[in-house]
């Protein structure tokens, strides 16, 4: 399993965008760049928790954007980045602090400081210990055969072949 990890990560490395992606961008529409359901048959929009976070908040706020599932990585070397009016951002969070100042939208404003710690605090707590959970029994944890059984329903034979289960 660990192979076809670091495969990955080598392959999303080297497909790393430097430059633009869009061009000919329409002005304040933002472009989000994520990995797709792709290959599995997961009924989400990302099979990225961190694009599916960057598209609901989208989403609330109704803030026009495009997506394009993609395995190449953007400005922090990850997934998802977004482009909008010609620069481009990584990382989630960063994503929608940027988001916030150039619509002026803050969907959180009417929490109160307390609830905005709180807030916080499960965003720390999901994002930095959940997700490595998420990880593990999404990739290492055989005894849930169906999970990866799930991902790669749509993968050709020989991809299939080559994942644990
Ligand atoms: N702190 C980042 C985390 C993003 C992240 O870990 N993305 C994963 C996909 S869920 C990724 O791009 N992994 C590929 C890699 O690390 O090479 C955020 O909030 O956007």
């Amino acid at each position: 399993m660990f192979s076809v990890v670091a495969l990955a990560g080598w392959y999303s490395r080297t497909n790393a965008v430097p430059a633009l992606r869009k061009r000919d961008f329409v002005k304040n529409m933002v472009y989000v760049y994520s990995f797709g359901p792709g290959i599995c048959s997961s009924p989400a929009a990302s099979a990225s928790p961190f694009g599916n976070k960057v598209l609901a908040w989208l989403r609330l706020s109704g803030i026009p954007h495009q997506v394009e599932f993609t395995t190449s990585t953007g400005p922090t070397g990850k997934l998802p980045f977004i482009e909008l009016n010609g620069v481009s951002t990584g990382d989630s969070s960063a994503i929608i602090e940027r988001l916030k100042q150039e619509f002026t939208v803050d969907p959180d404003a009417h929490l109160s400081p307390e609830q905005k710690a709180v807030s916080l605090a499960f965003q720390r707590m999901l994002e930095e210990h959940f997700y490595f959970i998420l990880i593990h029994f999404r990739w290492d944890d055989h005894r849930l055969p169906y999970l990866a059984n799930s991902f790669f329903a749509g993968a050709p034979s020989l991809i299939k072949s080559i994942v644990p289960r």
